[in-house]
């Protein structure tokens, strides 16, 4: 049988000591569910060092993120309060195996989302607030190469987050707002929100019905990235990267 807490502790450790490890599948046995264990495991390694949960991250939502990383599936992961991110605050790169970063919808959940039939619009009816986001990847595996399974293990290569001012979600088409993601005053990369798995909010919806699934659900008050409306792009010392994203503003990020 897979060792869950085992194979949790080796990703604690290579996030702890960054040095990037070879993914799990081919070493042992990772079906889906075992990897949502390692993640749940991984997850109370955190929370039991006295972090606390403080926002999902869905990934994988994007062909362009879904093709970068060669897996046909959208994840999901954890954040805390130790990848909270403040506005200002200058990422130190140094604290990473190989950061990335990409540019990301937010949502402030202001009711339970429950259930195997929720769907974008019940997301969108229990919405209080979107705000722009940037989601700072750092996995844990050598050269982001992975299997879905072994993404899942490692958290969704959660490490970072910054969230924008939160603006109310009525009367926004978040299918059509446009993103510019730019590093070092070039634009890196364009895309409007239905890049993400056709509306953000479905985005949501598909977390909601995974989550069913293992008896989760999402409680009121609940901060969710949708996932990236673009490829991630590599960070390093000295760099800077801008999203803007259309009604929703724009966030900026330097690093050192
Ligand atoms: O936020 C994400 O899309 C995480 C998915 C994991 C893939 C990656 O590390 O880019
Ligand atoms: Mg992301």
């Amino acid at each position: 049988m897979t060792d869950v807490t085992a194979l949790a502790e080796q990703l604690a450790e290579a996030a702890k000591s960054r040095t990037a490890t070879e993914p799990l599948t081919g070493r042992v046995d990772l079906d889906l569910a075992t990897a949502y264990a390692v993640q749940d495991a991984l997850v109370r390694l955190r929370t039991d060092a006295g972090e606390t949960v403080t926002a999902v991250k869905l990934g994988l939502t994007s062909v362009a993120k879904q093709r970068q990383m060669n897996v046909d599936e959208p994840l999901y992961g954890w954040l805390t309060d130790r990848m909270a991110i403040d506005r200002g605050q200058v990422l130190d790169v140094s604290r990473y195996i190989q950061p990335r970063v990409e540019p990301e919808i937010a949502f402030l959940v202001g009711g339970d989302l429950a259930g195997p039939g929720v769907t974008g619009a019940d997301v969108l009816a229990a919405t209080t607030a979107v705000m722009v986001a940037i989601d700072v990847l750092d996995s844990r595996y050598a050269g982001y190469r992975f299997t879905l399974p072994d993404v899942v293990a490692d958290n969704a290569s959660a490490a970072g987050y910054l969230l924008g001012d939160p603006r109310p979600v009525e009367g926004l088409d978040l299918r059509t707002v446009g993103c510019v993601f730019s590093k070092n005053g070039e634009v890196v990369a364009t895309a409007a929100g239905a890049a993400v798995l056709g509306h953000p909010a479905a985005a949501v919806g598909w977390l909601v019905r995974k989550l069913a699934e293992r008896g989760r659900r999402l409680p009121a008050g609940t901060v969710v990235l949708a996932g990236a409306l673009t490829a991630a792009i590599p960070v390093d010392t000295g760099d800077t990267v801008r999203v803007e994203v259309d009604r929703l503003g724009s966030l900026d990020l330097a690093c050192r």
